[in-house]
């Protein structure tokens, strides 16, 4: 008795069955076309993705100008320790649609141990100095050595003079930044992460210099690869010797 009670009812597995496959029916496509923009948002959020590291010395405002360009926020207080791996925003640039992935440190500038695997795969470096801190600007010199030993030779660099808006406790002189930024061939710019003024700008220079060397590498390859024989083109060659019986090259 107790078996033909757990024995399921044949029409109610054919209910189940069709009910299941109406749900199917309607909530298939929808899936599809979920998935569909889904990958197409994956496929076209962005043209060309460029990851840019931030050096210099700790307390020059590094993080701060991370926040304010990518979330348009300032602190005030020091917050070295809590460091987010990295940030990004996605912006235009000629036309192309550029997520800028901008890396921080999580603090340990402080103790020089900056691994290469900070600097691998980055095509842009933001080199900060704090204009009231003297010391932090004779130390550019150290973080340049130290990006030409991790960096790709390639790399676009601009160094910036962080905390203009502190002008009236200047111990850097935007001339001698200058100076140095020429002989360094670096682009230079003033920033305040505090009020805004030159952040934009400095990543946007980046950006664009970024993206003028690699669409200049897209051409030459588009170049290169046009002038190499396509498919149904023939290569004449010239006839090898035959021997007697017509085989070729035969000794
Ligand atoms: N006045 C002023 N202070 C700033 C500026 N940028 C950062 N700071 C301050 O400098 C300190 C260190 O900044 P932080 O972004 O943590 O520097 P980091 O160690 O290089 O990441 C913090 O107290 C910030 O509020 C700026 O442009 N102007
Ligand atoms: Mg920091």
């Amino acid at each position: 008795m107790g078996s033909k009670e757990e024995k399921t009812d044949p029409t109610f597995v054919a209910v189940a069955y069709g009910f299941l496959l109406v749900i199917n029916f309607f909530s298939f496509p929808k899936f599809l076309v979920q998935t569909e923009g889904m990958a197409y948002k994956v496929d076209h959020e962005y043209d060309y993705l460029f990851k840019i590291v931030l050096i210099g010395d700790s307390g020059v405002g590094k993080s701060n100008i991370l926040s304010r360009f990518t979330r348009n926020e300032f602190c005030l207080e020091s917050k070295s320790t809590i460091g987010v791996e990295f940030a990004t925003r996605t912006l235009q640039v000629e036309g192309k649609t550029v997520k800028a992935q901008i890396w921080d440190t999580a603090g340990q500038e402080r103790y020089r141990a900056i691994t290469s695997a900070y600097y691998r795969g980055a095509v842009g470096a933001l080199l900060v100095y704090d204009i009231t801190k003297k010391q932090s600007f004779d130390n550019v010199l150290r973080w340049l050595r130290e990006l030409r030993e991790h960096a790709d030779s390639n790399i676009v660099l601009m160094l910036a003079g962080n905390k203009s808006d502190l002008n009236h406790l200047r111990a850097v002189s935007e001339t001698d930044a200058q100076q140095l930024a020429e002989k360094e061939e670096l682009a230079f710019l003033e920033t305040s992460a505090l009020d805004a003024n030159n952040v934009e700008k400095a990543f946007q220079t980046i950006l664009l210099d970024i993206y003028h060397i690699v669409s200049k590498k897209a051409l030459a390859a588009q170049e290169a690869a046009a002038s190499i024989p396509t498919k149904g083109t023939t290569i004449k060659v010239e006839n090898g010797v035959k021997d007697s019986k017509g085989n070729c090259c035969s000794n």
